[in-house]
């Protein structure tokens, strides 16, 4: 089975559709017909790569955090802000970038053009603090949309609002740290969201289908009127989604290193990185209109920009666990990776992300255009679902009889998903006994599919 999704192209396809669509008189959520449309291949997909990446990756340091909040990072604002000069990842090859999304079975991919400290890694008209006026001196972002172009890979724009570098965000004659939440209340403000404004229309008109707007708003969100511009994106580019991190709920919710332990559902906001905020979701199955689109955002390790001294790398069977603890409750799960300084990707998330892929080459029926599960709140499984067919992903396999409680649809047959070996089974109204051979199919976790009436 291909583990590849022609996800770029069915993506323009809509893009070319929907760009005969109506304009947006103002941002309006569409009907639930047109946001289906839209978040259709988003929906399906369920897996992306993040990609945190700029000079930043030299000092090992998290992006541009050390000059917001200086703390331990043991860098000084003026030797951050030097980095950019010795910038020359010599060794980018974007192609490398997208084959390991699409060999760990990544479907869409979210890349930095620019983060909190300003620094653009698109050529940007409007700033000399990019990655054109570096020593490499090519348009990164160009060549990454070049790359996933060829291979069809939605590609998504994570673009950060607050901006440490431009004197409308903030009175840059002072350090970052003391005004990083930026300072709306100047009258060189509405500058800053003009600035905001022309980079955006760069983004979304040189560069080809922009799959999504990954906002990054931070604090106070509602400084940026994110209307503004999500009818800027709606404008240029109908098909684009958007996150909901500029201050409008908008498309999607992005839960950040952690996942919601109820299915989201409108109403009940979980940005940020807060994890008790879910613990308000019922735990309950909601209907699709009552459902909320997420996705939850993750590092491998602990640390969005490369970092040599960040060796906490989660275990493979970590990730895929997470990914199908996310999936089971209808959610995307967007993995993080740091590319080192050289344009490299270090070896351990190298390992992991083909591992994942492995996994979701014999596996990936039971994730890709699937939806939340009908049996939620196991101890040791977890359930998505996909038409008539119900998956049971179990983590600890059992002696003999694998049972499942509360299924109430009628199970018309059941077989292991690695190897389609049909298994014998029996049901009452409280549950379902199915019998599983000695051997777990997989040691991370193994997939029983169910065919319902
Ligand atoms: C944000 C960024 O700051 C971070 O560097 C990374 O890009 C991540 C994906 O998004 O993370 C946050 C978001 C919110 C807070 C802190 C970091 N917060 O509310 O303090």
């Amino acid at each position: 089975m291909s583990a590849y999704f022609t996800g770029r192209r069915d993506f323009l396809r809509l893009a070319l559709t929907a760009s005969c669509m109506p304009l947006f008189p103002r941002f309006a959520l569409g009907s639930s017909y047109l946001e289906d449309e839209r978040t259709a291949w988003y929906r399906a997909a369920k897996f992306g790569m993040f990609i945190h990446w700029g000079p930043y990756s030299l000092a090992s340091v998290e992006a541009s955090w050390p000059i917001m909040v200086p703390k331990s990072w043991g860098i000084s604002e003026a030797d951050y802000r030097e980095l950019y000069k010795r910038f020359n990842p010599t060794k980018f090859d974007p192609d490398v970038f997208v084959d390991l999304a699409r060999t760990a079975g990544q479907r869409y991919m979210v890349f930095t053009t620019k983060h909190h400290d300003g620094f653009c890694m698109f050529d940007s008209a409007y700033t000399n603090y990019k990655i054109t006026k570096t020593p490499y001196g090519k348009d990164i972002v160009a060549q990454l949309v070049k790359a996933c172009e060829k291979r069809g890979m939605p590609l998504g724009f994570y673009y950060s609002p607050p901006d440490m570098t431009h004197p409308g965000f903030r009175d840059t004659s002072k350090l970052a740290k003391e005004n990083w939440n930026g300072e709306p209340e100047r009258p060189e403000w509405p500058l800053y969201l003009d600035y905001m404004e022309l980079q955006l229309t760069e983004l979304l008109t040189r560069y080809g289908p922009a799959a999504l707007i990954w906002f990054d708003g931070l604090h106070n969100q509602q400084k940026y009127d994110g209307v503004r511009f999500i009818n800027l994106i709606h404008k240029l580019q109908p098909a684009t989604l958007v996150n909901d991190r500029i201050g409008v709920d908008a498309d999607y919710e992005t839960p950040e290193q952690f996942i919601p332990t109820a299915i989201p559902t409108k109403g009940i906001k979980l940005t940020g990185i807060d994890p008790t905020v879910s613990q308000k979701l019922k735990p309950t199955i909601p209907s699709p209109d009552e459902f909320r689109l997420w996705e939850t955002c993750m590092t491998i390790n602990n640390t969005w920009a490369y970092n040599q001294n960040d060796r906490e790398f989660k275990s493979s069977q970590t990730l895929i666990r997470m990914l199908i603890e996310v999936a089971s409750r209808g959610g995307n799960f967007l993995l993080n990776v740091g590319p080192q300084p050289d344009g490299t990707i270090q070896p351990e998330f190298q390992e992991r992300l083909t591992s994942i892929g492995q996994w979701l080459q014999v596996n990936g029926e039971s994730i890709y255009e699937t939806t939340y599960g009908p049996v939620q709140g196991l101890p040791n499984a977890r359930t998505t679902a996909k038409g008539n067919l119900i998956f049971v992903h179990v983590f600890d396999w059992p002696t003999g009889v694998f049972e499942l409680p509360g299924l109430t649809a009628k199970v018309m047959s059941a077989r292991l998903l690695a190897n389609g070996k049909p298994l014998t089974f029996r049901q009452t109204e409280s549950k379902l006994q199915i019998d599983v051979p000695a051997q777990a199919p997989d040691p991370n976790a193994s997939v029983i599919a169910l065919k319902t009436l």
